[in-house]
Order: C-alpha cells, then structure tokens, then sequence
C-alpha cells in the first residue's frame, strides 16, 4: 500500500476539518493510499502544539518551511487565510510538493494566474477544496444531466446564504478584511457556488454584479470599544450566461437572518428540473416530465443508497452523512491522485475558472456594466 506523507499549515477551522478527513479516510475507503499525518504548521506555538495533539498529527513545527524541506512529505494542504495562499503554494511548487489549497485559491486573479503556472511547471498534483463538489446528492444531479434526462439546461439559480455577520456587534475578523480575505461573501462563499455551476452546468462566459456592505463598520477583535472599516462584501449578486447558452442568478450572503449554511441550487432543464440545499445535503429533489402524468411532480430522493457516489463506503441505506464527510471524499481523492500523478478535479484549473468569475464579479461591479472572465493561462 502506498503511503503519502501529508503537512498541513493552517489548524482553525479547515485545518480541523482537513485533520479529521486525513484521520477518517483510510478507515473507511481502505484501499485508498494511506495518509501519514506527518506534521503541522501554524505560528502559535501553544496552538500549534494542541492541535497537533488534539487532531492526531506526529509532530508540529511553528514554520512551514520544516514541512516543504522534509523529505517525507509528498502533499503541502494550505488551510491559512487566503493573503497566505500564493507565497506558501508557489514555495511548495517550488519544493516540488503535491499541493492540496484551501478556497478561493487566491486573492488576486494576478496571484492565481502565478499559482497555476507553477503548478504546471512543478507538474505535481494541485487540488482546490471545492468540498461541495463530493457531496454525493450533487454528484448525483451531475449524473442526472449527464444523462440528458432532464434534456437542455437552460437556467441555473444557485444561492450560498449565511447569516453571521447579521448582528452588527459582531467583531472584525480576517474574513472583513480585503487584505487577508481578498473579498467577502463573494470569495468565500459565492466561490463555493460558482464552482458548483461550472462542474454542473459548465463553463460562466459572462457576469454583471453588484457587492454591497450593508454593515461598513465594526468593533475591532483587539479592543472592541474601537470601530474598524469593513473593507469587503457582506452580500453579492450576479447574473450570468454559460458557454451552452444557459443562464444564471448568484447569491451570496452573510447577512440571511435564519440560514445558517443554506448552499442551494436549482437547475431547470427542457425535460426536468434538480433542487438541493446543503441543510438537507443527503437528499436531491428532481423533476421529470417523463414521468406518468398522474404521478408527475418533485419528489425527493434520499441519497443514501449504495448504488450513489461514495456510499458504499460509509452506513447501510438510510443511514445519513454529514458535511465532514465531503472532506472525507476530496481527501480520498487528493490521495488516489497523488499515487497516480495526476490532479484530481477540482483543480488549480478549476481554482483559476472560479477566481477568473469573481474577478469579473468585481469588474463588472465597479463599471456596471457585463464582464468576462479573463480564460485559463496556457
Ligand atoms: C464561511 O463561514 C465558511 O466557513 C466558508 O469559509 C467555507 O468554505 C464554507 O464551506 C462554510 O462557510
């Protein structure tokens, strides 16, 4: 069995996330590479420290470079902050690491442009963790058009919603802040949904959009009693149209008082339509006109079955997973990719498409007027 030694930097609340996967994936997929938690990385020692203990990695080390100079580490997981995302990916391309990269993949668009042309240049494996992507209910709907059996897609809707940034007291973290975060909801968020689109319906050709901050100042994490600028979008809005002709409406919000983590779409096609919202992530409801017409109508299938995407692996029928288990299945396929030296989807070149949106996103939203999303660098 092949063994891949993994490093991870970063240990909040992906990292913790990311650990969890690499300690669960061979227990239940176990003819899957095995992944050696070799060590982690983060800049407070005591932090460090306890998570290294707490997630199960063998060592820690308050610099990421111990991760890129050893030897015994095959794959560099960044799960820092986003302004951390292009100095750590390029170093480890450069180290000739296999990098597995939190979302959006950078900042910038400029930065992401950098990032995918290391990567090709390394010609290792580059994965983004575009969790959602291996939630077996969207996979599902992926093979529903696939099949051609709700026909011509024509439209897509798809809203991310959040609300913890609804109360106004609530503190300024990095998230708030266009240095550390690059955006807001856009990024954060609407990257998720975006992507969704582009594995569901295709590739986005253009957008116009419109970010607002409806809360522009908040108390300081250091000393609530001062108020700070809030330099990203708490909400975001965008029409687009896709290579086949198909159009869409995008939401993403951290002010949606009541939804917590409602990542929903609904695609309508020429013979059917497909619903699902991540509250609900083991089910997908669908819509077939060739149903008989005395029975036609959504009907929701609960996507537990061993015949559906990853299953098999986990519970008998009917017996639900959960969000950690998305990171599960990115990781089994990061580690089946690594073996065989090949970037699983979604990739840097996923990553790029999505960043190449949101940056036209912002584009359009400054000139009001339509944008398209700059292509793929060769
Ligand atoms: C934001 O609240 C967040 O944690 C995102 O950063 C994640 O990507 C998303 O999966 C859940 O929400």
């Amino acid at each position: 069995m092949t063994t891949i030694g993994i490093g991870l930097v970063g240990y909040k609340f992906m990292g913790k996330a990311h650990s969890n996967a690499y300690r669960q994936v061979n227990a239940f997929f176990p003819d899957t590479p095995k992944a050696h938690m070799i060590a982690i990385a983060g800049r407070n020692e005591d932090a460090v420290a306890e998570a290294a203990e707490t997630f199960g990695w063998e060592s820690w080390t308050t610099d990421y470079h111990d991760l890129l100079a050893n030897p015994e580490i095959d794959v560099i997981d960044v799960s820092t902050p986003g302004h951390l995302h292009h100095t750590v990916v390029m170093e480890a391309f450069a180290a000739g690491k296999n990098v597995f990269c939190e979302k959006p993949l950078a900042n910038t668009l400029a930065e992401a442009a950098e990032m995918v042309q290391a990567w090709k240049a390394a010609g290792t494996v580059g994965m983004i963790n575009f969790n959602y992507r291996k939630v077996p209910a969207v996979i599902l709907a992926r093979q529903i058009i696939e099949s051609g059996r709700i026909g011509e897609i024509r439209s897509f809707r798809g809203s991310y919603l959040q609300d913890w940034l609804r109360d106004p007291n609530a503190t300024m973290g990095w998230r708030l802040q266009k240095e550390f975060a690059g955006s807001g909801a856009l990024g954060d968020i609407g990257a998720h949904i975006t992507d969704l689109a582009h594995m569901l319906v295709g590739p986005i050709t253009s957008v116009t959009g419109m970010l607002r901050t409806a809360i522009p100042q908040r108390p300081l994490e250091s000393d609530p009693t001062q108020m700070g600028d809030v330099t990203v979008d708490d909400w975001t809005g965008f029409l687009a149209t896709f290579a086949n002709g198909a159009t869409g409406v995008f939401e993403a919000s951290r002010l949606a008082t009541g939804r917590r983590n409602h990542n929903a779409f609904e695609i309508n096609g020429s013979k059917g339509s497909i619903a699902f919202n991540l509250e609900r992530m083991n089910e997908l409801e669908v819509y077939f006109d060739d149903d008989a017409p005395d029975v036609r109508g959504f009907r929701t299938i609960l996507v537990t079955e061993g015949v559906h995407p990853y299953v098999n692996r986990w519970w008998p029928s009917g017996h639900i997973i959960g969000w950690e288990h998305t990171h599960v299945h990115q990781v089994h396929d990061l580690l089946v990719g690594v073996a065989e030296g090949v970037s699983p989807a979604p990739s840097f070149a996923d990553g790029f498409r999505c960043q190449a949106v949101l940056d036209a996103v912002e584009r359009s939203a400054a000139s009001g007027r339509w944008e398209t999303p700059v292509a793929l660098p060769e």
